[in-house]
């Protein structure tokens, strides 16, 4: 039983596409939609290709989008995490990356999460050469690993990411099969795991321009790109500023956004005393 679909759900309070990216988000995990803001996603792709065009000593691309989907003719794979980390570096150092990551994906995070909300405080790069395993996510649930089941995840592509150039999902009716016998994995890798759940995964096909918000407590991760591209995809986690925090902690590895004014006033009152009636 999916516990997050007997929840009651009165109706007519929320907008009817509000409800529909609901449904969708329950049933599949995750949704996909257009970016609120194209062209403030090619400035953030047009600046990343900037900074990783320095990092190699080479000139600005003329054309950023072919310039990351070809990196892999400019980059071996033992110089990969070199270049991720002084890209992802130089994006957190932008003033503005944050704030135009969150409005690309704002509707969606309104829709799903909520309008008062925590930020990771630094967005992740993930960079895969095609036939590179060098970078790869095993499969997993974040929420395994000390994130509260509140948060998800905002995963934005800089090149067009479908099949093994993406990630995988898996979708949570069949999620629920699998960890109802997770005890049978245990002291097994995560290969068996991987081969229990392959057929039933998503692929989610995310082309550059759209963004994917997913449940982070259901199993992902990827594989090795048999692409002829490299994949350049960002990922940061949201959740609701007042839902339950677990290792990931509000002030170190979340910083609110969004707070709205009631909630500042909450958060400051003090009774006052000494007023007996
Ligand atoms: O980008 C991927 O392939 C996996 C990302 C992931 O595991 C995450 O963002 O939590
Ligand atoms: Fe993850």
């Amino acid at each position: 039983m999916n516990y997050a679909l007997t929840l009651p759900r009165p109706e007519g309070f929320l907008h009817p596409d509000e409800v529909a990216l609901g449904e969708q988000y329950l049933e599949q995990g995750h949704v996909i939609a257009p970016v609120a803001d194209p062209g403030a996603l090619d400035r953030l792709r047009d600046a990343m290709a900037v900074i990783a065009a320095r990092h190699l000593g080479l000139e600005p691309a003329k054309d950023p989008s072919a310039f990351l989907d070809d990196i892999h003719s400019q980059v071996e794979a033992v110089a990969l995490n070199a270049l991720r980390m002084a890209v992802i570096n130089g994006v957190n150092d932008l003033p503005w990356a944050r704030k135009v990551y969150f409005e690309l994906a704002r509707p969606l995070l309104e829709a799903i999460v909520g309008n008062e909300l925590a930020m990771q405080r630094r967005l992740n790069l993930s960079i895969q050469l095609p036939g590179d395993d060098s970078s790869l996510l095993a499969v997993h649930a974040d929420v395994w690993d000390g994130d509260s089941p509140f948060e998800v995840v905002v995963w934005l592509p800089f090149v067009d990411c479908y099949d093994t150039k993406t990630m995988f999902l898996l979708p949570p009716d069949k999620g629920q099969l699998v960890e109802a016998r997770m005890a049978d994995f245990d002291g097994a890798g995560t290969d068996d795991l991987f081969a229990a759940i392959e057929d039933d995964l998503i692929w989610v096909d995310v082309p550059y321009g759209s963004v994917l918000l997913f449940n982070q407590n259901l199993m992902h991760g990827n594989r090795i790109n048999r692409e002829g591209s490299t994949r350049w995809t960002m990922n940061c986690r949201f959740k609701a500023l007042f839902s339950p925090y677990a290792g990931k902690r509000l002030g170190e590895f979340f910083e609110p956004i969004t707070v709205r004014p009631a909630s500042r006033v909450g958060m400051s009152h003090e009774l006052p005393g000494g007023f007996v009636e």
